[in-house]
């Protein structure tokens, strides 16, 4: 049992002001595995207060020791990798070894690329007689969803750290244990206190609480399009800087010299990783007309190799959804996809045989989609695959285009110019070609309805500061 009802705050654990505590669920075996405080505006007063005594002297910390801290975190989220591999597996029923591959590992690569990049990070030029300085932006308020535990709050805490700026951070509440760990660590790092100001709860107090507090300066969000919205809305009141990192619905284009049997493990792959639950998730599978009986037939042999089950065990490929609702909202969409029309080719309503207890899906795909259905214009965020066709490339990209999101975008074939056209055409703030490597200094963030602003790497840094111009100082 995970029984965490203290709050961080001013480095230190403090009791909330609220009694209350919230369950949290291992989603693979329903059970209940511990429970955090519930939390109060009382208590987010408190971290905005240190998060604000902190501020000048962080700000104004030597970037060398700035980058020995980023270091150090790196080096002590090294040390808890077995715990936090352990508790990402049972929190979000994430399968062991992607917890290890791929949500650990992304956590740690922020905070790697922060200390490398801050050793070349220009905080000022000078245009003629004008310099311009870049300072820390103030505190910040970071409110993150649970789809990756480590990762989410990982990115916008090292560009937080790099750039000079405190913060009040509120993790899910469905997922909340990898952010204890992460306060463990930066304590042991030694981050001045009052840096790094945890405060866990419900969104609708917590998450409402920094939105609106005037003592905060800029709010980063990743989540749901509604509550960004209100989150926007409570910052508009006083004036205060947001980044939304929201939802997607992205295309995977295949060009028609692609290998097919790639392909589909490609769309497979992009669609049922973390079970569905991905901002960029490739949702929409764009396939040339003359290739369709092909595509179906190897994404059906394909799919035995993208094993349902046990999260503790190796070789699962995807677990179970987040929670219980979050399965009902798979549900749902699963069954209004047949009623439009959609053609089933796999998976379906229901659990997979033999998994009754925990909230499994089955990789569900369907073909004859329409781009106007539901299943093609929402954001599910399950293991469900829309399969779509064209003649020209000019219908692909006008398909993958006719969307409200803009996050994401894949691309997968052969001929340079194809790709480099479709790469290019997609309205969206990453494109990837044929999967390669995951770059963690490329900028991440939407286009249109899928958010405002970028993370990770510089350009993640550049959010937490605020240009000033000195002009006619004399030399
Ligand atoms: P949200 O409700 O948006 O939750 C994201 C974060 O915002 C959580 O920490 C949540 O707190 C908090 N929050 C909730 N209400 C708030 C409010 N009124 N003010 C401030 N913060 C608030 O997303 P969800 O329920 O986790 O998922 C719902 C849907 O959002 C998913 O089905 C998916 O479509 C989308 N989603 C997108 C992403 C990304 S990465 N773009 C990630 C997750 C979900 P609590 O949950 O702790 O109450």
């Amino acid at each position: 049992m995970h029984n965490y009802i203290q709050q961080y705050i001013n480095g230190e654990w403090v009791d909330s002001t609220s009694t209350e505590t919230i369950e949290v669920i291992n989603p693979a075996t329903e059970k209940v595995i511990g429970k955090i405080s519930a939390g109060s505006k009382e208590d987010v007063d408190r971290a905005v207060e240190a998060a604000r005594a902190a501020f000048p002297s962080f700000s104004r910390m030597d970037i060398e020791d700035r980058i020995k801290l980023l270091e150090n975190i790196a080096k002590e989220y090294e040390n808890r990798k077995d715990d936090l591999v352990k508790v990402i597996t049972e929190e979000l029923g994430s399968p062991i070894t992607r917890s290890e591959q791929i949500q650990y590992e992304m956590g740690l690569q922020h905070f790697k690329k922060a200390a490398e990049l801050l050793k070349t990070f220009e905080f000022t030029e000078q245009r003629g007689n004008t310099l311009i300085k870049k300072e820390a932006i103030g505190v910040a308020g970071l409110i993150t969803p649970w789809n990756f535990p480590t990762n989410q709050p990982s990115t916008k805490l090292a560009s937080a750290f790099a750039a000079g700026s405190t913060v009040v951070l509120k993790p899910a509440a469905m997922t909340p244990f990898a952010a204890i760990i992460l306060a463990e660590i930066f304590d042991k790092a030694g981050l001045p206190k009052g840096v790094f100001n945890l405060v866990n709860g419900s969104g609708s107090t917590i998450g409402d609480a920094i939105s609106s507090h005037p003592g905060i300066d800029f709010v980063s969000f990743t989540g749901s399009g509604p509550v960004g919205t209100k989150i926007m809305e409570n910052a508009a009141q006083d004036i205060k800087k947001v980044s939304l990192e929201l939802g997607g619905k992205s295309p995977l284009v295949i060009l028609k010299d692609a290998n097919v049997k790639d392909a589909a493990r490609t769309a497979i792959l992009n669609v049922a990783m973390n079970t569905g639950q991905v901002c960029t998730a490739a949702t929409r599978t764009i396939i040339p007309k003359s290739m369709h009986d092909e595509f179906i037939e190897a994404v059906k042999e394909a799919l035995p190799d993208f094993p349902v089950g046990d999260p503790q065990d190796k070789n699962t490929f995807m677990g179970p959804q987040v929670s219980k609702e979050q399965w009902e909202t798979v549900q749902s969409y699963i069954n209004k996809g047949t009623e439009e029309g959609a053609t089933l080719v796999a998976g379906g309503p229901g659990k997979p045989d033999g998994l009754d207890k925990g909230y499994f899906s089955k990789i569900t795909v369907f073909t004859n989609v329409k781009n106007d259905m539901t299943i093609a214009q929402e954001e599910i965020f399950g293991p469900v695959m829309s399969i779509l066709t064209y003649e020209t490339i000019d219908e692909a990209i006008e398909i993958a285009n006719d969307t409200k999101y803009g996050l994401a975008g894949y691309v997968f074939g052969q001929n340079p110019d194809e790709l480099f056209k479709v790469a290019s055409n997609i309205r969206a703030g990453q494109i990837t070609v044929n999967n390669p490597k995951t770059d963690f200094s490329a900028p991440f963030g939407g286009f249109k309805q899928s958010g405002i602003g970028r993370e990770w790497g510089d350009y993640g840094i550049e959010e937490f500061l605020e240009p000033k111009a000195i002009i006619g100082m004399p030399s």
